[in-house]
């Protein structure tokens, strides 16, 4: 039924356009004589919505009918940025829904650049829970992603005099077409209170406070809407919409009260991706929406299985991170207190649930929760908790035999997060071959030790839908051409495309589709920035979430360097390069902030230079997303990975830019070290410390100003930046900085500096030649199907989740 109305929108454009057509009158309630960019925008989202509907009916039937096992995927994000054009192409209807807007006289591209990027993620965390769901809806895993539906999804950038000030972001003021909402999918949530023993030996906990999580579900199609899963966001509701004796005495504002304090809990997504605070907003936050998805699955196991204590062959938990660990004992608390499990017997049930992935190994970023916080909002939690470690230890250790501190899950007055979802998991994941290495050798060593079979690699990858075939439709039609459909669900076949890096003639294609798009994006730099740029020259791109350990500090010293060099010696052989900066820093991320200011003020004097004007300029767009990382990535022809070895856990960003034909400077570190084995050494400039390397130079006592002092480039521009030539009007403006760089520089910029400029004159060098970079870009492009986020999935259904994968 569902591939029927399918195909009938694909044989036939107007049934489209009477679709929209209706919609725009009955659903939106405009004529098409009034309607407005957004009013034609909804009307085309609803069209394209019920395409989708049939076939999710079909996908649940079937999940029914074959009883499969399904995967809940629990991520405080999801960074799904827009969803028209990603549905239209997932779909195959792109040509008709073109053409139905342009019978209407509307132009389709603005359509789709009307609509506003769900951001509802940081960056790397959620973007991947994003390319995830796209992946298990093609490769057909029952899926359900669980989030929240957070009001303000991630903060938007704006610069005032190159500081970054951030302002709410406000998605949902226009309605969301794509959602339905679940009126009869509500639960209430406990926070606080009692726990009680009764007089049968059952436990209760008696909740202070009770909020609700209203279910609303966004379709998911896959590849040709073969499959459709489901996203279910959760929305925080009182039970009471307003207090009636505060209000009866004529004090509104102490009868809205209670419902504006319950629905804080999803009112923004929390704007740090590094140093939690320990804040008790955001364990509730966790909590909500944890226990709300729970709930929700084990009545869904419940509705077809008598035995609970089968849940494990029927569901497999995805944890995305700590944020969701709490869900080791929350079901462990369903299967206790309300199943009536013994506690040995619910630990093992939920265990053989529950997985857990890893996403960094920097220990001021592993979530830790004080105890007393704990005890106040979840005692029953708390009490259970306690009781996990204890039989942890019992089962783990020697009678009498002390244990070591590193695996105990409370410890100095916190519960670590980390090791309660190890402990309460079935399988741990890390996410590339190095990081998960480094897991096993660090921060989960002991651990480790203790379940040997429990840490596996499950290295990242992005859907080659979004980040290929929608955001490059240029590089697309050509792979298309050179290796006909099928490479967007199975981006292995793209190798068929290497021996063509010694073909003169696709390698001018190649080239030309990658000038189409770097002519794109010097338009939109114009129209929306109104900044030139030269489009012949190197666009040079690092765009992230602003970290130290990410080292946007080091690519800007070294643009400085380069140059002062420019200048120095006029005739050297510098290539142009527009060097691009994009990405945000969490507000009360200091150094982060001031980075961003660095690179604006250094902008702001390259940038006026005219000795240099030709070969250099830094562009530095504000308000970095999901959408103009569509725009960016096709362009680019260098891709900046470069981390202090060993810090980032792999990158996806990297894999995108290699996959549209970008070479990539980068250190060795996380995904970057498989795509230098899957590229070849020749395709890719790799510099600086390994991770090893690293951890030793720390332990030797690294001293950054002796490795200033041995760079004369280095000790220039640190100079420059310290005398205030960058930021005349208040010289100090950089002395934090400068002072950590000289004194402390953990993240080893000082240490790498040297090996970065000379692998960047070695980029130049390749420059020069434009058909072996032409040929460089081909391989790169080449061998990227292990990255393509279908492999990943495919991983864990086999080695984690042990479900099918099939559509
Ligand atoms: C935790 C507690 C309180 C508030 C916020 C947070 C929080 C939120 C987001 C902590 C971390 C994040 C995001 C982390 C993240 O994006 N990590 C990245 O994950 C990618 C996908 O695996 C990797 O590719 C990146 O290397 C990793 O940095």
């Amino acid at each position: 039924h569902g591939l029927q109305a399918l195909a009938r929108a694909r044989t036939a454009s107007g049934d489209l356009e009477n679709a929209i057509h209706d919609h725009l009158l009955y659903s939106i309630g405009k004529t098409t004589a009034a309607a407005s960019l957004a009013d034609w925008r909804m009307a085309l989202s609803r069209a394209v919505r019920d395409l989708v509907v049939d076939p999710w009916f079909e996908t649940t039937r079937r999940i029914y009918a074959e009883d499969r096992k399904r995967v809940y995927y629990l991520s405080m994000e999801f960074l799904i940025g827009r969803l028209l054009e990603d549905a239209v192409l997932n779909l195959g209807i792109e040509d008709h829904a073109r053409r139905a807007m342009y019978r209407f006289g509307v132009n389709y591209d603005e359509v789709v650049d009307d609509e506003p990027d769900a951001a509802l993620g940081n960056g790397g965390l959620g973007r991947l829970a994003a390319c995830f769901l796209d992946s298990m809806s093609t490769v057909g895993v029952a899926a359900y992603g669980y989030g929240i539906r957070y009001e303000h999804g991630l903060f938007k950038q704006r610069f005032r005099e190159g500081w970054q000030i951030e302002q709410p972001e406000d998605w949902l003021t226009q309605v969301h077409p794509w959602e339905f909402q679940r009126s009869e999918s509500v639960y209430p949530i406990g926070f606080g209170g009692e726990v009680r023993q009764k007089e049968d030996g059952r436990t209760v906990w008696e909740p202070a406070e009770t909020v609700l999580a209203a279910a609303y579900d966004t379709p998911v199609p896959g590849w040709r809407g073969r499959w459709v899963n489901t996203l279910r966001l959760w929305s925080a509701q009182a039970t009471q919409v307003y207090d009636l004796e505060p209000f009866s005495r004529g004090d509104y504002l102490a009868a809205a009260a209670p419902a504006v304090l319950a629905e804080t809990i999803s009112r923004v997504l929390y704007p740090d991706d590094s140093t939690p605070q320990g804040k008790e907003l955001r364990l509730k936050q966790e909590f909500f929406f944890t226990a709300a998805s729970l709930r929700d699955l084990v009545r869904r196991f419940v509705a077809h299985h008598k035995d609970i204590r089968k849940l494990p062959e029927k569901v497999a938990v995805q944890l995305n991170d700590t944020h969701p660990a709490i869900a080791g004992p929350e079901l462990v608390r369903i299967l206790v207190d309300e199943h009536g499990l013994e506690f040995d017997e619910a630990f093992l049930v939920a265990r053989g649930c529950l997985h857990y992935t890893n996403h960094t190994l920097m220990p001021e970023a592993l979530e830790r929760w004080p105890v007393d916080l704990m005890w106040r909002v979840l005692p029953r939690h708390m009490q259970l908790i306690e009781r996990i470690d204890e039989a942890h230890a019992v089962s783990t250790h020697a009678a009498n035999q002390p244990r070591p501190d590193s695996v105990k899950i409370i410890d100095g007055g916190n519960v670590r997060m980390g090791d309660l979802a190890f402990i309460s998991a079935r399988k741990v994941n890390g996410v590339s071959a190095l990081h998960t290495d480094l897991m096993k050798r660090t921060v989960f060593r002991d651990l480790h030790a203790l379940h040997p079979d429990r840490i596996v690699n499950q290295t990242n990858g992005v859907t080659p839908r979004r980040w290929l075939a929608g955001c490059n439709p240029a590089l697309a039609s050509l792979l298309t051409e050179a290796v006909g459909h099928g490479w967007e669900t199975d981006l292995e076949q793209l190798k068929v495309i290497a021996p063509l890096a010694d073909d003169a003639g696709f390698r001018t294609r190649f080239s030309k589709a990658k000038q189409t798009n770097k002519d794109l994006l010097t338009k939109y730099l114009k129209a929306k920035l109104d900044i030139t740029v030269d489009p012949t020259a190197m666009f040079d791109i690092q765009i992230k979430r602003i970290h130290e350990y990410k080292r946007q500090l080091m690519n800007i010293l070294e643009a400085a360097a380069a140059w002062n060099e420019m200048k120095r010696n006029p005739s050297a052989p510098f290539a142009p390069r527009v060097r691009i900066f994009g990405g945000k820093a969490a507000p009360g991320y200091a150094m982060a902030k001031l980075i961003i200011k660095l690179i604006n003020d250094i902008g702001r004097t390259v940038n006026a230079d005219e000795e240099t004007r030709d070969r250099l300029a830094i562009v530095y767009p504000p308000n970095y997303n999901v959408s103009m990382a569509e725009v960016l990535i096709p362009a680019a022809d260098l891709s900046e990975q470069i981390s202090t070895a060993g810090m980032e856990a792999s990158g996806t960003g990297n894999m995108k830019f290699a996959m549209n034909g970008a070479l990539t400077i980068g250190t060795l570190d996380g995904a970057n070290v498989e795509i230098r084995e899957r590229v070849g050494d020749e395709n890719i400039f790799i510099f600086g410390k390994t991770a090893d390397e690293v951890t030793e130079a720390r332990e030797q006592g690294y001293d950054p100003s002796a490795a200033i002092a041995a760079s004369p480039r280095l000790a220039e521009v640190v100079e420059q930046i310290a005398s205030g030539l960058f930021s005349p009007e208040d010289p100090e403006r950089y002395r934090a900085l400068v002072d950590n760089l000289r004194g402390h520089d953990w993240f080893m910029v000082c240490a790498d500096f040297d090996a970065y400029y000379a692998a960047q004159r070695e980029v130049d060098a390749a420059w020069a030649d434009k058909n072996a970079w032409a040929r460089s870009a081909v391989l790169n492009t080449a061998p990227m199907g292990w990255f393509s986020s279908d492999r990943t999935i495919r991983g864990y259904a086999k080695d984690v989740w042990e479900v099918d994968a099939r559509v």
